[in-house]
């Protein structure tokens, strides 16, 4: 296993990479480029640039968290082999710099979607947060995207301006797309980028959906069990891989962290892990914890001790993390609360290894 921590870029990030080089047990961050929309090809030099900076600072950049995926694929349309000529040109110039992994996901219009950024806790520490009775009075998801931006200092991935602007007509694009239609959609997608990704030895990891249920009418298939084994089978190549987020998935109960890590893990399709620990009040409602098993509804020793026992080589990152200590930075990915992860994770994998010899 090895242990790395997100980071968003020099000027899009305020944690300095010499901090994250200073948390035990971290050999590299995961990376991005903030600033090349969705569907433009990441050129070679700024790849480069981003690889010196991170290695510089003694650390490795082997996972690329997200080249995301247009929207123009995710509906099929006709203009989608341009963009997928992009993605194919993006992985061909993450190659040269070592990029062993690259997380994308394929939720229609949103990312990851809260309905609150900052909820306080007892402890006074804030959290991300989601309530569906909340989210289903948003009869305007468009005043949800404005309040999400204008609520974080920092452009959230996932919530690009330019994507948000285009809201309605996305909609729109939308109502004539079935779950199966988005299957389609991805398996054309698979079938042209994964025969690149074997040619430059990186492998693509799906993130799930987050929360794993339709929102706002809009379909979404990276959901559960069943769904991952579909989409996995779309193209049939250990290139083809998961992230295996414990938060996404887990907030639906019927989803067992502990067992899919076990399924997908003994069949070598499990190339990144996100693990974290969520509070779960009722369905459809849950705040974010602190990764400790009795603050939130997972038992993460479980979780440790399935990734330990499939002899998980892959990369793993903590995650969202609450806000403590008056940090102030992006909502979910402040630097001490993750950090703190990051020792309980190290220390749970320690004592599972030794005490399994
Ligand atoms: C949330 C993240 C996701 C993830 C994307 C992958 O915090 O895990 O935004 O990066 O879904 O494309």
């Amino acid at each position: 296993m090895k242990m790395t921590f997100r980071w968003y870029g020099s000027g899009f990030d305020p944690i300095p990479l010499r901090y994250i080089r200073q948390i035990p047990g971290v050999t590299g961050v995961v990376g991005t480029l903030m600033d090349i929309p969705a569907g433009e090809v990441w050129p070679l030099d700024k790849i480069m640039a981003l690889k010196k900076e991170v290695n510089d600072a003694g650390l490795e950049l082997e996972v690329i968290e997200s080249v995301n995926v247009h929207e123009d694929i995710k509906l099929g349309l006709p203009t989608r082999d341009r963009y997928i000529e992009n993605y194919k040109q993006t992985l061909r110039n993450l190659k040269p710099a070592g990029v062993k992994v690259v997380c994308y996901n394929f939720m229609p219009v949103f990312d990851w979607t809260r309905s609150d950024l900052a909820k306080p806790l007892p402890d006074g520490s804030t959290v991300l947060s989601y309530d569906q009775s909340v989210m289903d009075r948003v009869t305007d998801p468009q005043k949800l995207a404005d309040e999400i931006q204008k609520g974080s200092s920092f452009e959230m991935p996932g919530w690009e301006p330019e994507r948000m602007t285009q809201l309605k007509t996305l909609f729109e694009k939308y109502k004539h797309v079935s779950h199966d239609d988005l299957f389609d959609n991805l398996k054309y997608f698979l079938e042209q980028i994964i025969p690149v990704c074997e040619e430059c030895d990186i492998k693509m990891a799906i993130h799930p959906d987050d929360p794993p249920w339709d929102i706002f009418g809009l379909p979404r298939i990276t959901t559960c069990r069943e769904n991952l084994d579909r989409i996995l089978g779309l193209a049939d190549s250990e290139y083809n891989g998961l992230t295996l987020c414990s938060g996404s998935l887990g907030s639906n109960p019927e989803n067992n962290i502990p067992e899919l890590v076990r399924y997908f893990g003994a069949k070598k399709r499990i190339h990144f892990a996100h693990v974290r620990n969520i509070k779960i009040h009722e369905p459809g409602k849950f705040d974010e914890a602190s990764h400790l098993s009795r603050d939130g509804s997972f038992d993460m020793y479980e979780i440790m001790k399935a990734y330990h026992d499939v002899g998980f080589d892959g990369y793993m990152r903590p995650d969202h993390g609450r806000m403590i200590w008056d940090e102030k930075g992006r909502a979910g990915y402040g630097l001490y609360d993750r950090a703190l992860g990051i020792a309980y994770l190290n220390g749970l994998w320690e004592a599972i290894e030794k005490s399994s010899k």
